[in-house]
């Protein structure tokens, strides 16, 4: 049986079955590009063992040529292609929204999320070659290999959809190696979806199938669960047609250190973290001793060849005897900051917690 827990030691783990963890953020910070063994895993059900020899790909619904290729076949007839870009989970520091009221769902602290430069085949070129229907009103929907049980649902296959403009994007790859190496099996061996800018939800893990269809993938992922509703509704009266489906993810920022709750010695301290802007660029980031009254500005590290990339940040500060609320903030180009509070965007199921990230210490 494999072990995902040797391939990744010392995450913080939220669940076994399903495979739930994330990295120390000191050790998320450390690197530009996330090892494999510092990745967040996000899994919904079975995490499958596949075999890349026979492993095959089905490319079907309003397409003019079905394929049905091998791994092999894969990598000869299209051109290779690497995107550095981070992957996020929606739910990426719900543990910040559960003290304004619980949510479901693990308690993520601002770990699940990596980047990584994904080696692949564009999805656009696969779907030329299928002679698919391009209109913008379609979808592009992918089945996995995982099972996933729920309750009240029994057990189904993974599979998740993103509209047709994103699909044909440059940027989407179907992707078998992360940072020069073969994907992980707990990160999809050996094709997964990589949707830059997405929630990590649109990018199935395990690939099987991409079905070109005229509405949003049927499966329970994508219509009943990674969406978001407002404040008053709740688990036993939620209808998730109401609901907006998570596809881009909002500005955020995190502080990777120092760890909640350190003592420091008095003086001077680096906080060092990260921000991420998805479609748009990080601008600045702003960093705060007192809670948010008075700010100073970081210092930023961009791969300008890289647009889906992260930004890390780096600010040095004086820290008087005492307490302090350490907290960061981070503008985009087009002038938008992050909300101050959780409260104002808390939902039941605590995705997109993207409010200033707020860092206890003390200094003596
Ligand atoms: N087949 C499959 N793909 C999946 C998932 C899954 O459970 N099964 N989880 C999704 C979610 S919610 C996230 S956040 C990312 C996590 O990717 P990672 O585990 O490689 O970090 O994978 C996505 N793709
Ligand atoms: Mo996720």
């Amino acid at each position: 049986m494999f072990n995902p827990f040797r391939s990744k030691p010392d995450l913080i783990v939220h669940s076994e079955t399903p495979y739930n963890a994330e990295p120390p953020l000191d050790r998320l910070r450390a690197r530009m590009r996330t090892a494999q063994p510092d990745f967040y895993v996000r899994s919904h059900g079975t995490i499958p063992h596949l075999n890349a020899a026979t492993h095959r790909l089905r490319v079907g619904g309003r397409v003019g040529t079905p394929l049905d290729l091998s791994m092999a076949e894969l990598r000869q007839r299209f051109p290779g292609r690497s995107v550095t870009a981070v992957m996020q989970c929606a739910g990426n520091r719900r543990a910040d929204m559960q003290p304004v009221r619980p949510t479901s769902g693990d308690p993520w602290a601002p770990g699940a999320i990596g980047n990584a430069e994904w080696t692949g085949i564009a999805l656009a070129d696969v779907l030329r070659a299928a002679g698919a229907e391009t209109d913008a009103a379609l979808h592009v929907a992918f089945d996995a290999c995982d099972e996933v049980e729920m309750p009240n649902e029994g057990r189904f296959t993974y599979g998740a959809s993103i509209p047709m403009a994103k699909a044909m994007a440059p940027e989407v790859l179907l992707a078998f190696a992360m940072n020069g190496e073969p994907l992980a099996p707990e990160h999809g061996f050996p094709l997964r979806v990589v949707a830059p800018g997405f929630a990590g939800v649109r990018s199935p893990k395990w690939l099987a199938a991409v079905t070109v269809q005229d509405r949003p993938s049927n499966n329970h992922m994508q219509q009943r669960d990674y969406k978001l509703l407002p404040p008053h509704v709740t688990e036993d009266t939620v209808d998730w047609k109401q609901g907006l489906t998570i596809y881009d993810m909002p500005l955020n920022s995190a502080i990777c250190e120092p760890a909640p709750h350190a003592w420091l010695p008095a003086g001077t301290t680096t906080l060092r973290g990260y921000a991420v802007a998805t479609a748009r660029a990080v601008m600045r980031v702003d960093v705060s001793i007192d809670g948010g009254r008075t700010w100073q500005q970081a210092e930023l590290e961009h791969d300008a060849d890289a647009p889906w990339s992260w930004t890390l940040w780096t600010a040095t500060v004086h820290l008087p005897k005492g307490e302090h609320e350490l907290a960061v903030r981070a503008w985009d180009s087009a002038g938008q900051t992050q909300p101050a509070l959780p409260d104002d965007t808390w939902n039941f199921k605590g995705y997109l917690s993207a409010a200033w990230h707020r860092v206890h210490v003390s200094a003596g």
